[in-house]
């Protein structure tokens, strides 16, 4: 295994770990941002498996968020606004009159701190951020760290840790398009996901959370069993319209359940198991995803790639019953997801 690094454009570095079995994960320390993801198919040919920018550059406005690390909180805050404490605070309203992904200063559009490391289980790399009070709207002086470890084991390992010196919310992920078949050659449709989760979370047609969380029984929700995210793509559901045709929801996970996501592209022989400690993940099959954008491999269009954003969720923030984002001041915030690649 072993690490190697770049001075790239606009004086950005960019990292690329490699381990004994033929995975690479290349990680900018602008955004965080996961720029390419290598991984074997059944045959053993190396491709990559995230969508991402040919011109690096892209990546300094990258309204898609394509592989970066996302907070200070992930997914839409409504208006713009929350209150804790007894005190409202005003967000950047950077999408409408709501406030998206952390804002225009949010994670994913600054300079993280890079460190490198290698250990006899992984090589990786570990971010580090000062987030100032203020900063987006949020308060709190907050530190960050995020660290990307790529094991012999072939998991791509993503720890987040953060404090604060006041009370905040905190709801971070990791905004990566996958698409398991390689090199962009075909959408996502045909990719086979199975999620344990019971139920999901309605959003009304601007996106926002309603407070209803809606169960996934008899609809094309229900991935406990495994589903192709075709069925989505083509359903007459309210809820798949509502987004552009496809998914863009937070499930829930079943609490006893362990590894809870798993994606099987079945030409390749790809496989993605996803294990978390978070409560549940938005997925997103890039339903907004506009075309021509020159990404590696090819040109983008509309479901070519789906994100995984496991995460806490901001519906908290307005309504009872949904898994917190609260941060305290002298409180730990620790999460971890493990994405591990397989062929079958
Ligand atoms: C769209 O609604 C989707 C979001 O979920 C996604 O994160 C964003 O595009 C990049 O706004």
């Amino acid at each position: 295994m072993h690490i190697t690094s770049e001075q790239v454009v606009n004086k950005w570095k960019q990292y690329t770990l490699t381990n004994d079995q033929g995975m690479e994960v290349s990680i900018l320390n602008f955004g965080g941002i996961i720029t390419k993801l290598i991984a074997p198919d059944k045959d053993g040919n190396k491709e990559n498996i995230v969508l991402g920018y040919e011109n690096l550059e892209e990546y300094a406005e990258n309204p898609n968020y394509f592989g970066a690390v996302v907070g200070r909180v992930a997914g839409r805050t409504a208006n713009a606004t929350f209150e804790l404490n007894g005190r409202r605070y005003e967000l950047d309203a950077n999408e409408g009159k709501h406030h998206l992904h952390g804002g225009k200063h949010g994670f994913s559009h600054v300079v993280w701190h890079a460190e490198t490391f290698s250990t006899d289980r992984a090589v990786g790399v570990k971010l580090t951020h000062e987030s100032p009070d203020g900063e987006s709207g949020y308060p709190g002086n907050v530190r960050v760290t995020v660290t990307y470890s790529l094991t012999n084991a072939n998991e791509l390992v993503i720890d987040y840790e953060a404090d604060t010196d006041q009370p905040t919310v905190l709801a971070m992920t990791n905004h990566s398009y996958f698409n398991l078949r390689g090199n962009l050659k075909d959408s996502i449709a045909g990719h086979q996901v199975r999620i344990s989760s019971n139920e999901f979370v309605e959003l009304d047609k601007e996106l926002i959370p309603t407070g209803h969380k809606l169960e996934v029984g008899e609809t094309p929700f229900d991935f406990r069993h495994g589903r192709a995210l075709q069925d989505g793509i083509v359903s007459e559901h309210v809820q798949n319209q509502l987004v552009g045709n496809g998914y863009d929801h937070y499930f829930i996970f079943q609490e006893d359940a362990s590894k809870q996501v798993k994606v099987t592209e079945p030409i390749s022989g790809r496989t993605m198991e996803i294990a978390t400690d978070q409560p549940g993940m938005v997925m997103y099959t890039g339903n907004g995803l506009n075309e021509g954008l020159q990404l590696v491999g090819g040109s983008s269009q509309k479901h070519l790639g789906v994100c995984f954003e496991t995460q806490g969720s901001p519906a908290s923030l307005e309504h009872k019953g949904f898994p917190d984002i609260r941060l305290e001041a002298g409180e730990t915030y620790k999460k971890k997801t493990t994405f591990r690649f397989d062929v079958e």
